[in-house]
């Protein structure tokens, strides 16, 4: 950047000094990541309040060479929400308009900042679903879900975020916009291009509103029940018609959730392995497998991921098995001669694992001897949170050349100058 450039300057005159942080007691929150393994620093926090305002910001950092980092709740798990190398912090968090439902398309647009629990509430008020639920819901927004392509507990019956999203609005790195918000409900009028920018992680463009599908509620009574299992392969055996979420977590999650929460033991006996299920139909279960029925089991498994940050920094490995190997890497995770305390749990439905790990001396050793395992079974090494800068070298040596050639030539045509979070898939 020349040294002539008053970037602060100029981003004060476009969005006013109150929308622009320099001092780090109020940077930090903005700097340093929801686990606390990352703390990076920022030439700038800036909080537009409008897509124009994105724009003409997008603008200011383009010409000055300045990178920046689009940033919604901060509740990524790979870094990918920091600035790492004193980038410019765009925070989306202002841009939370939620229009009215349209009940005609099933659909709402939302700005990027809108909360994750906000849309839903927005939705059950008429009685729709957004269909992806996370337990940072409280936080974590249209944009941040979109640009991870969220997962969470509902993907076996509901989809993923990809599959929610009817069209999209985009600041690209040049300060253009192009929007697909104002579409009919079906159209076939060449690639939806806009879709690229689903999982690309503040890479390609920012995104700045969403039309977003709603849900009807099937109606069907549901139950909520946790059983006890020796193997995950008994909890694969459980799926079936009616299934609405599938979850399991082992031993040593239940054990820290029930101190840290101060929560009674839910179910009698202990086993290596419980299971959630939510769902309308017959569970064939054998007659001896323990379970207990009460929607107020989520609690268990909600309270995981905070529950860990309370016992220290975590490594966070988000990794897919082939179901038939679960169990196999279960064991072999464990057996390993690196971590601390180790915790399993995840989507049984979509064979994922989030290997957390405690105390480990040395979190990147950690970390590569897992991720090799994952490799070694045939795994994939991210399941829904992404690549971030946590992954990026294994992101290069397990995707194929092509495609990463090509994600290459999409970078280089939407983001010539690099200045759309450069640190993450490339750094
Ligand atoms: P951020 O963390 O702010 O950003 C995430 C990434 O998206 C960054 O690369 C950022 O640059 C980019 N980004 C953010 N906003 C925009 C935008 N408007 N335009 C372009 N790029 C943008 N994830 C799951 O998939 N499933 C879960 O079940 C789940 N549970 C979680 C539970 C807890 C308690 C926590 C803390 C996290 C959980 N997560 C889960 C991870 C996290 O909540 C998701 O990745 C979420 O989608 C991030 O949203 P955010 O708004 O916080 O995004
Ligand atoms: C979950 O499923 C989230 O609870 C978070 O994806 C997982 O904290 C984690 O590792
Ligand atoms: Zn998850």
């Amino acid at each position: 950047m020349s040294p002539a450039v008053d970037l602060v300057g100029d981003l004060r005159e476009t969005v006013g000094s109150a929308q622009v942080l320099t001092d780090p007691d109020l940077t930090i929150g903005y700097v340093r990541d929801w686990t606390g393994r990352w703390t990076g620093n920022t030439t700038a926090v800036v909080r537009p309040g409008s897509v124009e305002e994105v724009q003409r910001v997008v603008r200011i950092c383009q010409e000055a060479g300045a990178p920046l980092v689009p940033q919604g709740g901060n509740t990524g798990l790979v870094g990918g929400s920091i600035p790492h190398r004193g980038e410019v912090l765009l925070s989306l968090r202002r841009l939370d308009w939620l229009r009215p439902i349209e009940h005609d398309t099933g659909s709402v647009i939302a700005g990027a900042g809108v909360t994750l629990g906000t849309l839903q509430a927005h939705a059950r008020k008429e009685g729709l679903v957004y269909a992806v639920d996370l337990a940072s819901r409280d936080s974590a927004t249209v944009g941040g879900t979109i640009a991870t392509n969220a997962g969470g507990a509902f993907v076996v019956s509901r989809g993923d975020t990809r599959r929610q999203v009817r069209g999209l609005e985009v600041v690209f790195a040049d300060g253009s916009v192009v929007s697909t918000i104002e579409t009919l409900p079906k159209v076939s009028t060449g690639p939806d291009l806009l879709q690229t920018m689903i999982g690309s992680e503040g890479t390609l463009g920012v995104i700045t509103s969403a039309r977003l599908h709603l849900s009807i509620p099937n109606g069907a009574e549901h139950m909520v029940m946790l059983i006890g299992a020796d193997t995950l392969a008994d909890g694969l055996r459980v799926m079936g018609p009616g299934l609405r979420a599938i979850e399991f977590f082992d031993r040593a999650c239940l054990e820290a959730v029930m101190e840290h929460r101060g929560l009674v033991r839910p179910i009698q006996g202990d086993f290596p392995f419980y299971l959630l299920v939510e769902t309308t139909g017959n569970l064939d279960l054998e007659e001896s497998s323990p379970a207990v029925v009460d929607r107020s089991l989520w609690v268990y498994r909600e309270s995981i991921t905070e529950t860990i940050n309370g016992l220290g920094v975590p490594l966070k490995l988000d990794v897919a098995l082939p179901f038939d190997r679960m169990d196999e890497f279960a064991d072999a995770v464990r057996a390993l001669d690196a971590p601390g305390a180790i915790f399993l749990y995840g989507h049984l439905a979509e064979g994922n694992f989030h290997v957390n790990t405690v105390g480990s001396p040395d979190p990147d050793r950690a970390s590569e001897a897992i991720l090799g395992l994952v490799v070694s079974m045939g795994g994939a090494i991210a399941s829904e949170h992404g690549i971030g800068v946590a992954k990026t070298g294994w992101w290069r040596r397990t995707t194929d050349p092509g495609s990463i050639e090509l994600a290459r030539r999409v970078k280089e045509a939407l983001d010539p100058n690099r200045i759309l979070n450069p640190q993450v898939f490339w750094g």
